[in-house]
């Protein structure tokens, strides 16, 4: 089984000479929970191939020319692992839970040529390498986010991003709602939120925003890719579109006017005011009722205007309202200054702070989600020349985004309190879905292959050659991508 799977699997044996043919004549074999999945497949592999690839509990009389689904007994396999079987009559793709079927089939169709990812009639043949896999995850938390506050991205184009991340088996999408230039989620109970304060951008352009008819639509959208959407709600700082929006929110009564810079660290939410705790228990309880999800993100980063022990005591009493609507606290590494109620997560970024006060926090129980800038911020340009992007973290090419390890990243953070790791893309100088594309491909795959490969099977020159086979998909895909000169393309 020669492939180009990436992330690379933990385990292949391939079979010499045999190969399973995708015909007319071939059957989707996905009895129970494994129905959706098995039409997921379907509905992949129907446009290009033209098949009519016929979808049902049980193989009926002809037991070969299938593709089956299976969900078997062993916890082995965990959450999200899976064994993919393919032999000359029949592809098995077997795993405990529903989530593994749907990261094998993610790696099945890496094992297809490029052009099934079209959306028009393609020829054949479609062959697919014989041999086994059997591979899991070696962290939980595979993320990708998303900043659609600096910049608004449609519900059409977010949706488009979860497929191109789903493909890599990245299992979280992180939202940025909220920041200085735009607040992106409708709350009801304050709407000026997003009627006023949704509609700015970075430059002055016209913003926008999720109702939440939109928004549950996207959760249920990535739910169905296995992706758990993450919302977050950035505060105290950052908070410049809520604070223009409603004048009592502001220590001064005033409204602040509208921002469309990209300076960061000047606005705060007004940490003495009994309204802003109202205001945000309305937030943090409508925002879950929205979530089926374990997580909020608090945000919390980056905040020059409050004195440590306000700001301290501001997560303290916010992460309580995060607990009494059920959910757990997630915050940028900043929050580690506070006392966290067990449970919490933090997310590393800052390579310019000390990752003392992570590793502290790590030794009393709180996990982390590794995001160090300088090497997983996928809005850093490539090299001097890429016109798009930031560099305060440095220029990232596609071997920088691969070559580091989770577990040595930071002293005193090892593999036990790694939940995993995230690739965040702002968007300051990001105007659509295209420009995110190409500053997160290659790259994405890149920390998706450090999230989910283990240690020992990773290494950059095979990741390369596996990598350089991508190109030709996401052209399919219609997704854009950097032909960074690091890999030999195809074409
Ligand atoms: C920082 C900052 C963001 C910027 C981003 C740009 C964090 C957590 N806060 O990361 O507001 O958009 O850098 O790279």
């Amino acid at each position: 089984m020669q492939n180009s799977i990436v992330p690379a699997p933990a385990w292949v044996t391939p079979a010499e000479g045999v190969s399973f043919a995708l015909t007319d004549a071939t059957h989707i074999v996905a009895p129970g929970s494994a129905a959706p999945i098995g039409a997921y497949l379907a509905g992949l592999l129907r446009p290009s191939t033209g098949f009519p690839l016929p979808v049902g509990p049980t193989a009926g009389i002809a037991p070969g020319d299938t593709i089956s689904f299976e969900l078997d007994e062993r916890p082995q396999l965990g959450e999200e692992g899976y064994e993919l079987e393919v032999a000359a009559e029949t592809v098995v793709l077997r795993a405990h839970r529903p989530a593994g079927l749907f990261q094998a089939v993610q790696s099945l169709r890496q094992l297809l040529p490029a052009a099934v990812e079209r959306a028009d009639k393609q020829d054949g043949p479609w062959e697919i390498p014989g041999g086994k896999i059997v591979d899991q995850p070696r962290f939980a938390w595979r993320g990708a986010m998303l900043d659609v506050a600096r910049h608004f991205f449609t519900v059409e184009e977010v949706k488009k991003y979860i497929d191109a991340i789903a493909l890599y088996k990245i299992n979280t999408l992180h939202l940025h709602l909220t920041d200085d230039q735009g607040w992106r989620v409708e709350i009801t109970s304050w709407p000026r939120l997003t009627t006023e304060g949704g509609r700015t951008a970075v430059g002055g352009g016209k913003g926008g925003y999720y109702t939440q008819a939109q928004y549950a639509d996207l959760v249920r959208f990535a739910q169905e890719r296995f992706v758990t959407l993450v919302p977050e709600v950035d505060m105290p700082g950052h908070t410049n579109a809520a604070l223009a929006s409603y004048p009592e929110l502001n220590c001064d009564g005033m409204a602040r006017p509208p921002y469309t810079g990209i300076e960061v660290g000047f606005s705060s939410l007004c940490v003495d005011k009994p309204v802003t705790y109202e205001f945000l228990d309305d937030v943090i309880r409508e925002l879950a009722a929205l979530t089926p999800g374990p997580y909020l993100h608090i945000g919390g980063d980056e905040v020059k205007t409050l004195p440590a022990p306000e700001y301290v005591s501001f997560i303290e009493r916010v992460q309580q309202l995060v607990v009494k609507h059920g959910k757990k606290v997630l915050g940028w590494q900043e929050i580690v200054a506070a006392t966290l109620v067990p449970g919490s997560v933090t997310q590393y970024w800052d390579i310019n702070a000390s990752s003392a006060p992570v590793a502290a926090a790590a030794k009393n129980g709180t996990k982390v989600v590794l995001s160090p800038a300088s090497k997983a911020y996928l809005d850093m340009k490539y090299d001097k020349n890429t016109v798009l992007g930031l560099q305060w973290a440095g220029t990232i090419e596609v071997r920088d985004a691969y070559e580091w390890e989770p577990a040595t990243l930071l002293d005193g953070v090892g593999d036990a309190v790694i939940l995993g790791v995230e690739a965040p893309i702002w968007s300051e100088t990001l105007q659509t879905i295209d420009e995110v594309e190409f500053l997160a491909f290659p790259r994405l795959p890149a920390i998706a292959e450090i999230g989910w490969s283990p240690a020992a099977a990773r290494n950059w020159d095979d990741f390369g050659s596996r990598l350089a086979a991508h190109g030709p998909r996401w052209s399919a895909m219609g997704v854009n991508y950097h032909r960074s000169e690091q890999i030999t393309w195809p074409e």
